[in-house]
């Protein structure tokens, strides 16, 4: 998830470079630095911590140079030090890297053995050194690099410059992003579209194992096997203006607002309301012989997947796996021919997502991806691309991707269940019109919002705190407590409500609050049970249920919360409000960095 953007030029680079990595700050935040060739010499400025360190440096301090390379990190090796910070630089090459070298301690050691002497702990020191050697013992750049790529274990997106050559960098891609854009005069490195928006739209996504030489005339690309390659050119779309909070105090809680809109905006393209169905936006493509469904993704996108689950096995009757993607293809998982798998990414770029999605399609898998990033890596290898349309999500807590998610997947398992041709009469339409009623029952939901800041205190002295859900309630009892340790830093689970009894039940005391997620339903009276088993022993009850519920319930409780009564179906979507509300008061009583909480990034493009 580190962030990459190189530009060789014939104008001054640095200033761009740190608006490029402003755009990548998403991917990291725990150091950030550019090198610059000028004069014949490397020169580099880093800053630990976050880009305005680096940004301050660079004020003091200022860089020249027409061709540089710039990075913001999220630390794999090594701690969030200066000394850790990228670009790693000899005196010939300074390097900027994405992704982990696995083999790096066997090459650092070979490395030390030669004399070579090592300024970081991270594993990405090693590729500076290899590629210096080469330069030191006479290849020229394109040499040097040809000789040290099929060295590298593991993972990379990489941009390297030379002192020697300031017309030129290379940038190489195994495992991590890496895009090529094409200016004037000018060509440029990043790690993904967004991060050239303000230089060029014209962007060509580098294939696995591809490299590519870059000048300001343009951009040679080779294959892994050093065959000269052309790598179509497309236009990103992407603007140059930087997302703003607008009226609200942190990203967080604009996406939050923003989710009425943009879940409208997503069922846009899934709901044909005049004819009431359900389509895809690739209306060809025929899920009708689909037997099994695999449902492969991380965080909140798993907890999108697993009320999915539901969705998928209640509607279309396909038996569903849902598995975390960092232990899918680790585990053999068996996968029938004739099966769909499902990944689901606000980025698309999660590491272990697409190295998932990379093992099924090679089982002969059909590939679905839901993303938030048309352009990017799952969207282009999956056989079909289905797009959220909840415009950037900047906040590193997830909240109007979820829901968006939510909104894809219950149209996807509505379109299966329409191709094997289960819906009896008339319950197509009530899904459409159920899900229709979603962007103004989030509406009504967000009308909570103060009374959901003045429970906060409530939360936000607890230690522990405990979530409890049934049904598609439970994966959203799981997401609340998600939401509330990212962000509050607060120790929180989540359990389905009748797990309780089973071990979890023995935390309960007066000091650890219980979150319960009932809407009034089919399911209601069995939650409240288990609510009653926890208030039997001392336990203090956030109920979050509708009018009816609370009526039927809320007494007791310490506190509720009231959302609008709305369809099962569209209620893990309304509920999705609550949860994300309640996690963002506490950590803003906390005093926490709600949009960049520590230890954490937004698109996590490592293993
Ligand atoms: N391994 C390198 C780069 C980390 C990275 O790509 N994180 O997403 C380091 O630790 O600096």
């Amino acid at each position: 998830m580190c962030g990459i953007v190189g530009i060789v030029g014939r104008e001054e680079v640095a200033e761009r470079l740190l608006d490029g990595l402003r755009r990548l700050e998403y991917r990291g935040y725990d150091s950030a630095g550019i090198a610059t060739d000028h004069g014949g010499r490397i020169e580099r400025r880093r800053a630990s911590g976050k880009l305005v360190n680096l940004a301050r440096e660079l004020a003091a301090d200022p860089l020249p140079g027409c061709t540089g390379i710039a990075h913001t990190r999220w630390a794999t090796h090594g701690g969030p030090t200066t000394n850790n910070a990228h670009p790693h630089a000899t005196d010939e090459v300074a390097v900027v890297h994405n992704g982990i070298i696995e083999n790096f301690k066997a090459l650092r050691d070979e490395l030390i053995g030669r004399g070579r002497v090592f300024t970081s702990e991270t594993d990405t020191e090693v590729v500076a050194h290899l590629v210096s050697e080469k330069v030191e013992a006479g290849f020229d750049p394109v040499g040097a690099v040809r000789e040290v790529l099929p060295r590298l274990h593991g993972a990379f997106a990489l941009a390297i410059l030379f002192r020697k050559h300031p017309d030129m960098l290379i940038g190489a891609r195994l495992g991590s992003p890496l895009v090529v854009g094409y200016g004037e005069g000018e060509t440029y490195l990043g790690s993904d579209a967004l991060a050239l928006g303000p230089l060029t739209q014209r962007i060509a996504y580098l294939d696995e194992g591809d490299w590519v030489v870059c000048t300001e005339e343009g951009a040679q690309v080779y294959d892994r096997d050093n065959k000269p390659v052309e790598r179509a050119v497309t236009i990103s779309g992407v603007t140059g203006e930087l997302v703003s909070k607008g009226n609200h105090r942190h990203y967080m809680l604009k996406e939050i607002y923003e989710q009425p809109i943009v879940v409208a905006q997503t069922l846009r393209s899934y709901l044909q309301r005049m004819e009431e169905r359900v389509t895809l936006p690739i209306p060809e493509f025929d899920l009708s012989a689909i037997k099994r469904v695999t449902i492969v993704a991380c965080g909140t996108s798993f907890y999108a997947g697993m009320v999915a689950k539901y969705w998928f096995e209640q509607f279309a009757r396909v038996p569903v796996d849902l598995d975390v993607a960092s232990e899918f293809r680790y585990r053999a998982p068996v996968m029938e021919p004739g099966g769909l798998m499902i990944v689901i990414s606000q980025s698309g770029e999660t590491a272990d997502t697409l190295a998932a999605l990379r093992h099924a399609k090679a089982e002969g898998q059909t590939i679905a991806a839901v993303v938030n990033v048309p352009t990017s890596s799952m969207a282009r290898e999956a056989d079909l691309l289905l797009p959220t349309h909840a415009g950037p999500e900047i906040g590193v807590a997830s909240t109007k991707a979820f829901t968006c998610q939510l909104a894809v997947l219950a149209a996807l398992a509505a379109n299966l269940a329409h191709a094997k041709g289960l819906f009896k009469d008339g319950e197509e339409r009530q899904i459409v019109r159920h899900l229709g009623e979603a962007p103004a029952a989030l509406n009504a939901a967000l009308a909570y919002d103060e009374s959901i800041q003045e429970m906060a205190g409530a939360v936000a002295g607890a230690r522990d705190v405990l979530y409890l859900g049934r049904g598609t309630d439970y994966p959203l009892a799981l997401e609340g407590a998600l939401k509330l340790k990212e962000i509050s830093y607060i120790h929180a689970e989540g359990y389905a409500a009748g797990e309780m009894k089973h071990g979890p039940i023995a935390l309960i005391d007066e000091n650890v609050p219980v979150i319960v997620i009932a809407p009034s339903g089919p399911l209601f009276e069995k939650t409240v049970s288990n609510m009653q088993e926890v208030q039997a022993r001392g336990g203090k009850v956030i109920l979050i249920s509708d009018y009816d519920g609370i009526q039927a319930a809320g007494e007791g409780c310490i506190a509720t919360i009231t959302m609008p009564k709305v369809h099962p179906l569209i209620a893990p979507l309304v509920y999705a409000v609550p949860v994300q509300l309640l996690a963002y008061h506490v950590a803003v009583a906390k005093g926490t960095d709600v949009d960049q909480p520590r230890n954490l990034a937004k698109s996590v493009t490592v293993e």
